[in-house]
């Protein structure tokens, strides 16, 4: 390859995972009541718009499209790698507020499939929190849009869905739950609480409601950077990355509203490894972009339950943060690493020829099939 100015693009492929930790105990009672309705709702389970809903209505058998389906809410449910806050140059701590959301969306998974995507802020990711060592963090999470309509679903309805509550667990929290209990929000409630920055490093959040594992599998999950005091070193360009896993009633490509499938979930076995929530969510007009000579820094977190093989074709990682500890000496000119469920990695490197570069998680069945 000749080394000669131009524009290099960084396609992510595969999209891949995190782990909950929920205050079950606490949640029984509501999970309890909750299966009593669900076992209501079993018998009007959606299925695949691509099957038909076979209704015995007496001696007259029809078969009726399903209109079952769910329309699009989002039309991008993916984050930009580049939609990050640039970096810190202050040199005093202070408070940073916070503000998230949830909202359950549907959108495109990849074209002509659906999925019902749980999120902070209508995206997967979550935003990027960024924030410098010795800040006070102040987290406001609302269930539910501030200003939008009043849901029309009712809160039992909510609760059916299995999302009743959510919340947030940030792995940068040294405290019981990593604010879990504190920010137990039920629909259209608010809670807020502080946190003292302690601990350089970047770190993935999530939410830690029942059933947890259900919530990250659905697209609850982002990062918080805390910068050490005396900042980063600069670099010329920034991204944020995401792998997760998801559940899908229909196998990977099964046209149509796919429905989440927790046994899949139980079993480990996702059909979709996605980088920022669907498929080719980074690549086209969506790719990390650099020029030839510039210095990249990447953050790549596992959202989800299944660990990453990390990888760039055709790069080698100048320097790697493992485990998200940035303040240790880097490991040099890395060509894999892993990344555990809800942990994530600082990368940088120099692009220096021009050309397209895949990010894959090295298990490249992910990737390629
Ligand atoms: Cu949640």
């Amino acid at each position: 390859m000749n080394k000669i100015g131009g524009l290099l693009l960084f396609s992510i492929v595969l999209s891949t995972l995190t782990t909950g930790c929920s205050d079950e105990a606490k949640d029984k009672a509501m999970a309890e009541k909750v299966a009593a309705a669900k076992t209501e709702n079993e018998k009007h389970k959606t299925i695949s718009t691509t099957k038909m809903a076979v209704h015995s209505d007496g001696d007259i058998q029809h078969v009726i499209p399903n209109t079952a389906a769910p329309k699009i809410d989002n039309d991008e449910i993916s984050r930009n790698a580049d939609d990050l806050p640039p970096p810190i140059n202050r040199t005093e701590a202070q408070v940073v507020r916070v503000d998230l959301y949830t909202a359950e969306l549907v959108a495109q998974m990849m074209p002509e499939v659906t999925y019902q995507y749980w999120t902070y802020n209508g995206k997967v990711p979550g935003p990027f929190i960024r924030v410098r060592e010795g800040d006070t963090v102040e987290i406001h999470l609302r269930h539910g849009k501030a200003g939008r309509e009043r849901s029309e679903h009712s809160t039992t309805q909510h609760a059916v869905a299995g999302h009743y509550a959510h919340s947030i667990d940030l792995h940068a929290v040294v405290g019981e739950g990593g604010g879990a209990a504190l920010t137990e929000v039920g629909q259209d409630q608010e809670k807020s609480f502080r946190f003292k920055a302690t601990h350089s490093g970047i770190y993935v959040y999530h939410c830690a409601s029942f059933h947890a594992p259900t919530h990250i599998a659905n697209g609850m999950y982002g990062m918080i950077l805390v910068e050490p005091a005396e900042g980063l070193t600069k670099v010329d360009r920034e991204f944020y990355v995401m792998q997760g896993d998801f559940y899908t009633q229909g196998k990977y490509g099964e046209k149509g509203f796919q429905a989440f499938d927790k046994d899949k979930l139980l079993a480990e076995h996702p059909e979709y490894f996605l980088f920022n929530g669907r498929v080719n969510a980074l690549s086209g007009e969506r790719a990390l972009k650099a020029k030839v000579g510039e210095k990249i820094r990447l953050f790549v977190g596992v959202g989800s339950h299944i660990a990453s093989n990390f990888h760039i074709i055709g790069t080698v990682f100048d320097k790697l943060y493992k485990d998200g500890a940035i303040t240790n000496p880097p490991l040099k000119n890395v060509q894999t690493t892993t990344i555990a469920a809800g942990s994530a990695v600082m990368i940088e490197f120099t692009a220096e020829v021009a050309g397209k570069y895949l990010l894959v998680d090295h298990n490249l069945t992910r990737a390629i099939d």
